[in-house]
This record gives C-alpha cells, sequence and structure tokens, in this order.
C-alpha cells in the first residue's frame, strides 16, 4: 500500500565558531578563503532567513543544532591536558591547525549528516539513517558522534525510525552521506530508487583523481544500501567522474541534484554518463515512472562556473499544484553573479521543463566555505505518522524562527579571525549559546559539556 509521504529539510544552524580556516583540501572555496574573517552571526541569520523563507512558501522545514566547538574532547584526545582553558591555549601555541580543526563549524553542512532511506524503500518499513563517518577529513571525522545523537533525538520513536552508527572510519569506507545519495520516485511514499556516487573503488583499478581526494567510496556506499536493507533491484550506484573531482567537486551535490522524477546534472558528472542515465531511467521506468533529465553540456556552462555558482548545489523542490506544479530550484546569488549562469536558468525557467521557478538566497558566509543551498539541508522523507513522531521542536515556524534569531543575535560574534580562536572565552561563550539552545529546542543534554559534569 503505498502511504502519502513528504520531503522535509533539516537544514543545520550554523554554529558560533564559524570561521574559515581552509580546512578541506579539494573544496576550492575552502581553500581560497583561507584565513578571512568570518562573520558567525550572519552565516546563522543568513541560514535562518533560507530556512524560514522555505517553511513561508509551505515546505515542512526543520533545523538541526550546531556541535559543541571548540571540541575539547578533540584536544585531549591528542594529548593536550589541563583545564579546558588550558587545553585551548597550548593548542593554539604548539598545533594551531589542530586547533582549527577542532573550532570548525562543519556540521552546518547536514548534507553530510547522514545517509535517510524512507520507509517506502526499506525491508522493514522504518525510516533508516546512516551517519556519515566524514573520515576523510580530521575536522568533520569528529561530527558522527554527536550527529548519531542529535538524530536519535530528532527522530526518537525506534518503532518508526532506524539509526546506524556511521561506519568505520577507515579509509576504504569513506563515506560523506547524503550528498552523495539521491532518490528518485514517483509520489514521495512510493517506493523509489536510491542513487549512491562514489568518488573511489579501492578494490577495483577504476579511474581515479589524481590532484584532489575522493572522499565517498563505492564500499561505504553499498554498505548504507545492506544495511538500510534497500532492495537490489531499486538501487543505483555510480562513480564520479574523476574529472570533476580535480576540479573542485568534492561531492556530488556539487554537480548533480535530483528529486521526485527529476535529474539536473553536467555532462561531466559521472564516468559512463549514458550508461548511469539509462540504468536510473530502467529502473525508475520499472516502478512506473519516467525519469526526465536536464543535462547541460560544458558548452553551456563550463566546469569552472559550476564551482565558482554553485549551479547545482541547489535545493529541487516540488510546487503543490497550487503553485503550478512542477519544480522550484533554490540557487544561490553566486548563480546571478555569473553571467553565462543566470542566462542558462533564465531560459531554462522560460523553456517550458520541469523546473518552473527560481528562488536565490544569499549564503555567501557558508558559500566562502564551500557550502551552498543543498549542503546546509538533510532531506527526511517522512509519513503523516513519521512526522509526527519527529521532535517538535525542530520544525521552523514564525515563533521557532524569531526565538533561533534572537539566540544568535544574543550569542554570536560578527567577527572571527583564525587568531580569535586561541581565546579560552571563546569556549564558554559558545557552551553558553548551546546549553541555551538545548533548552530552547527541548532536546535535553546533548553536548559533551553537558553529559561530563
Ligand atoms: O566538507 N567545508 C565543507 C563543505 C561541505 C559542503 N557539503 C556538501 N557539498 N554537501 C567540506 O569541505 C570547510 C571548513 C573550513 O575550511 O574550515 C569545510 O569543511
Amino acid at each position: 500500500m503505498t502511504r502519502i509521504a513528504l520531503e522535509a529539510n533539516f537544514d543545520g544552524l550554523v554554529g558560533p565558531t564559524h570561521n574559515y580556516a581552509g580546512l578541506s583540501f579539494g573544496n576550492v572555496a575552502s581553500a581560497n578563503n583561507a584565513n578571512r574573517v568570518s562573520n558567525p552571526r550572519e552565516a546563522a541569520l543568513q541560514g535562518l532567513a533560507k530556512m524560514k523563507a522555505l517553511a513561508n512558501l509551505g515546505y515542512a522545514q526543520g533545523v538541526l543544532p550546531p556541535q559543541e566547538r571548540p571540541s575539547v574532547a578533540l584536544l585531549r584526545t591528542l594529548g593536550f591536558s589541563g583545564d579546558d582553558h588550558a587545553v585551548i591555549r597550548e593548542a593554539a601555541r604548539t598545533a594551531p591547525a589542530v586547533l582549527g580543526a577542532a573550532c570548525s563549524a562543519a556540521s552546518m553542512w547536514t548534507a553530510n549528516a547522514a545517509t535517510v532511506s524512507p520507509s517506502a524503500d526499506t525491508a522493514d518499513g522504518r525510516v533508516h539513517f546512516t551517519a556519515a563517518n566524514l573520515c576523510s577529513k580530521l575536522h568533520r571525522a569528529i561530527e558522527h558522534d554527536t550527529t548519531s545523537r542529535v538524530l536519535r533525538a530528532a527522530f526518537p520513536d525506534e518503532t518508526q525510525f532506524a539509526h546506524h552508527n556511521a561506519l568505520p572510519g577507515w579509509p576504504s569506507l569513506g563515506d560523506e552521506g547524503a550528498a552523495n545519495h539521491t532518490r528518485f520516485c514517483g509520489a514521495y511514499g512510493e517506493r523509489g530508487v536510491e542513487f549512491f556516487v562514489y568518488g573511489r573503488d579501492d578494490l577495483a583499478s577504476a579511474p581515479a583523481p589524481r590532484r584532489f581526494p575522493a572522499r565517498q567510496t563505492l564500499q561505504a556506499s553499498q554498505a548504507i544500501a545492506r544495511l538500510h536493507g534497500l532492495a537490489d533491484e531499486d538501487v543505483v550506484f555510480a562513480q564520479q567522474h574523476p574529472d570533476a573531482i580535480d576540479a573542485g567537486v568534492f561531492h556530488n551535490d556539487v554537480i548533480a541534484v535530483g528529486n521526485g522524477n527529476v535529474l539536473f546534472c553536467h555532462a561531466l558528472a559521472f564516468v559512463d554518463q549514458a550508461a548511469v542515465l539509462a540504468t536510473l531511467r530502467d529502473r525508475l521506468a520499472a516502478r512506473g515512472t519516467q525519469l526526465e533529465v536536464i543535462e547541460v553540456s560544458a558548452t553551456d556552462i563550463s566546469i569552472e562556473d559550476t564551482i565558482g555558482s554553485y549551479l547545482f548545489n541547489s535545493q529541487l523542490l516540488a510546487r503543490t499544484a497550487e503553485a503550478g506544479g512542477g519544480m522550484r530550484l533554490v540557487v544561490p546569488q553566486e548563480c546571478r553573479e555569473r553571467p553565462a549562469v543566470w542566462r542558462y536558468l533564465e531560459s531554462l525557467v522560460a523553456g517550458g521543463g520541469p523546473i518552473r521557478e527560481l528562488q536565490v538566497f544569499d549564503l555567501r558566509e557558508s558559500m566562502r566555505n564551500g557550502g551552498g543551498p543543498a549542503c546546509l539541508r538533510l532531506r527526511v522523507v517522512l509519513t503523516e505518522a513519521e512526522r509526527k513522531a519527529t521532535h517538535a521542536g525542530l520544525w521552523i515556524d514564525d515563533a521557532r524562527y524569531a526565538t533561533l534569531t534572537g539566540w544568535v543575535k544574543r550569542h554570536y560574534r560578527d567577527r572571527l579571525s583564525v587568531s580569535d580562536l586561541a581565546d579560552p572565552a571563546l569556549l564558554d561563550e559558545c557552551r553558553t549559546a548551546l546549553d541555551e539552545l538545548t533548552r530552547l529546542l527541548g532536546l535535553g543534554s546533548l553536548y559533551p559539556f553537558q553529559r561530563d559534569v
């Protein structure tokens, strides 16, 4: 029996330590903006403005809290000791790069928090979550414990939600979550086709990028499909094009986005792209749905413009029948600043295809670290019963938006340089802010500093 379901988006709330430490080799924006002064307050408000605008349009919009940073736990694991302030001071003096990793606010990009399979696709009829190990970067490999706790608090009912811990953090099992996973379907409540894109297959001699690392492995994607109980005929694996990775496409969601029966991608997204698209078409056709592909050629938009504009890091959102049906594309304002990209988008919406409307957001603070609209959100398809079982304090409405913007304005700095990370007062500020946040969201004790006392 097909159930009625909707797609909810859970955006990461940008944390108070948002900064530009240049930690992500292979992510061009992160490297280009290294050592720039950030504005954490603006970053968080930009993210909240997107959440509010999409909630106003009628989408189910949730928020996930930031993680505790600086991570004193990481620094202690790495041998720094004394009281918490001494740990920060000593790390700043002798290992500033490690302190940078301990301070990253990267958990804001919840597309990397987990891979999620809706209940319509899984063998046991529950929604499955696997937290991503993010093991290719130190500053991200420390996220998954808290991510698992957050997801369990957000989706607590074990009869409806199944939570898997992150895969072991071995290089051959590198997993970056939903950023490399797309679900195609007819209606959301129908069984869909889950598309996993990997950058590396450590057990085969597939072509590999030469310049930048491939973060996701085939072995990790296969393990997740097994853990989630997906049927073989509903799963497609494809390799990301190594040339795209070498140009700065560090996740698939920087070069492709899909939703419902629509895939919007660049021609350089996948190895053997024509065969990949044909397989997707067949699998979806077997479920009674026709895949619509919008494939953008390198002549229309170069790979440089693709990465500079983050065109494909957009959110492809279904419009209601009252709004005219079809899809709405949520893009960062950098798309408007690149003439070739903007021209393309204007002709796309005028062209009568499935994408009918554009929505532009200023997410510049996140974009400077390589995180566009799609990076900031984790999609969770939920039936009505599952939506009701979701922790109520996480949904964005007028009141919660007002509460959260007020909280940001009370606690966040409006400038943060990499040298400011050495300031132990930042740790106290962050803990005070996060302690209040867990109360505002009704989440209980979530963070290490709340649990260790
Ligand atoms: O993992 N940037 C993130 C950006 C993640 C974007 N997510 C998706 N494409 N879904 C990353 O590279 C930069 C942090 C710094 O330099 O401090 C960073 O981690």
